[in-house]
């Protein structure tokens, strides 16, 4: 059944990306926790054991492998373009907070999506049914009738059995992604 037919609008059907992005774990892209800077700022320091402020190109890469971050040689590569524009061949703290800040904000999109999912899927049923749409909105304090909560289902539910499955969830959220939220 075509969307428009039940009366839901675009902007009718963009409040399911706007609700999963409420519920999205936050976290801004390129900014680390307290949590993740002192985990990182240990590592550099364990490296730059002469203490100067800066890694070489080797303990770099250690670094990053200590923190669980596992670059191809090409990433490596432009990366240190990036950041050594003077060609000292080292890496200093900021940059590499930085550089740490970039792989952190890309290491747990599998995680949060998995997070964001839990939250509407209370019974971790492995679906997102009507009944948890609703549930959710009503949480968010943004009610939604049972006309809003199918044409958002209907939006997003690629195999049309009426459940919002996680490849589906991914979906949602990139046009959460996409229109900002
Ligand atoms: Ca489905």
């Amino acid at each position: 059944m075509a969307i428009t037919s039940r009366g839901a609008t675009p902007a009718q059907i963009l409040h399911a990306p706007r609700a999963a992005a409420l519920v999205l774990p936050t976290r801004r892209r390129d900014e680390l926790s307290p949590d993740e800077l002192a985990e990182a700022s240990e590592a550099f320091r364990l490296f730059d054991t002469a203490g100067t402020g800066s890694i070489d190109y080797l303990e770099f890469k250690s670094c990053l492998r200590a923190l669980g971050f596992a670059p191809t040689r090409e990433e490596l590569a432009s990366i240190v373009r990036e950041f050594d524009r003077e060609g000292t061949g080292r890496v200093t703290r900021e940059a590499f907070v930085e550089v740490c800040s970039r792989m952190y904000s890309d290491r747990p999109a599998d995680e949060r999506l998995a997070q964001a999912f839990a939250l509407f899927d209370e019974t971790g049923s492995g679906t997102i049914t009507r009944r948890d749409l609703k549930r959710v909105f009503r949480e968010i304090g943004e009610p939604i009738d049972d006309e809003e909560c199918a044409a958002m289902i209907d939006e997003f539910d690629a195999n049309k059995d009426g459940l919002i499955d996680p490849a589906d969830f991914r979906a949602v959220l990139s046009e959460a992604m996409m229109s900002g939220f």
